[in-house]
């Protein structure tokens, strides 16, 4: 629809994306923002509390790899981890009561935002420990190979993560053993308050990381055009049995480390740019512009992910947290309990 409610006439695409996943791919990150706009405000107001790590300005990343994923393909992640959980489509409402602690959550509440488990969605794990994802993704995708399935692994995970040596161990038998694993580096250029240039004279982690004998490539982490065809050409020759790919997608994290942490060891100048061309307003201004979407189906599209956000931290605010009789529950597990 345009924004009058009429349907524009069909146009020549500027890349890949049908409108329908350009659309599907605006939702998610539109969702992305609102869930972290509206956390923000709760912590601030003290309204709820829990531990947060901003991934403003990351967005397109995972939203533009989740188009090419099934729901069965397994994803893990970090702390910083909201925006990929809400894209490989776990229930906003579980989702948001897990980082909340209550009952209603993923994991009852009992992993909390930096435990998050939904295999249902496929998003097996994140973690704390930096770098920590990688062999746990290898692991993944080694047993899809082993069964013989077609799913792929997508290990999400920062620049900083790069210089931890499980991420080489991981990445060397990858490599080798050609296993089904796309490995995202969100490259953000912090790792906690230290500038990338400070902790390694590599320039370009694609270079480095091609020297495992895989494929990779740096991208442009906050195009959405570029990081779906990367990402689907990545994502397609895994399934095919082609083995592992390194994407080094460029981005900005447009806040602190984690919440209510400063910038102000952060280049300002850069900042100020980096946040008057932040992704989600620039995707917003390329699909008016370059494939005439209607203002009117983005405002219902924002609309929409706003009011679902309300309702899941309503929900999640109206659930209790996990009781004593929760505390050995869940905490061993049979084979026969374990995904398939
Ligand atoms: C093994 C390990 N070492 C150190 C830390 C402390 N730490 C937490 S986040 C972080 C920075 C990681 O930076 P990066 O990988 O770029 O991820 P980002 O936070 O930018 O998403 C560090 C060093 C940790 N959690 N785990
Ligand atoms: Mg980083």
């Amino acid at each position: 629809m345009t924004s009058d409610g009429g349907t524009p006439p069909s146009r020549p695409s500027t890349s890949g994306l049908s409108d329908d996943a350009a659309l599907r791919i605006f939702r998610t990150m539109c969702t992305i923002r609102s869930a972290e706009d509206r956390i923000v405000l709760g912590l601030n107001s003290g309204e709820f509390r829990m531990t947060y790590y901003g991934v403003r300005g990351q967005e397109v990343i995972p939203a533009a790899v989740c188009e090419h994923l099934r729901r069965d393909d397994y994803m893990v992640t970090t702390y910083r981890g909201m925006h990929d959980c809400i894209a490989k489509g776990i229930p906003l409402d579980e989702l948001v009561a897990e980082m909340c602690g209550k009952v209603t959550g993923t994991s009852k509440g009992k992993g909390g935002p930096m435990h998050l488990s939904d295999p249902q969605s496929g998003l097996m794990v994140t973690t704390g420990v930096v770098g920590g994802g990688l062999p746990i993704a290898v692991g993944l995708a080694l047993s899809s190979k082993l069964r013989g399935t077609d799913q792929v692994t997508v290990v999400n995970f920062g620049d900083g993560a790069t210089s931890i040596g499980a991420t080489h161990e991981a990445c060397n038998l990858a490599a080798l053993w050609e296993v089904p694993v796309i490995f995202v580096c969100q490259h953000n250029q912090y790792g906690e308050h230290t500038r990338f240039a400070d902790f390694t004279r590599t320039r370009s982690l694609a270079d480095r990381f091609r020297g495992y004998g895989m494929e990779a490539r740096t991208v442009d982490g906050n195009s959405v055009p570029a990081m779906d065809e990367a990402a689907g050409e990545a994502i397609g020759r895994a399934r095919d049995g082609g083995g592992p790919t390194f994407l080094e997608c460029m981005t900005y994290r447009l806040g602190g480390h984690t919440f209510g942490s400063t910038t102000e060891y952060m280049d300002a100048d850069e900042y100020s740019r980096a946040e008057a061309d932040e992704p989600v307003a620039r995707y917003r201004r390329w699909l008016i512009g370059d494939r005439g979407i209607g203002e009117g189906v983005l405002h219902e599209i924002e609309d929409d992910v706003a009011a679902r956000v309300e309702e899941a931290v309503a929900a999640a605010k109206a659930a209790a947290p996990p009781g004593a009789d929760e505390l050995f529950t869940d905490v061993f597990s049979s084979q026969g309990d374990l995904p398939g």
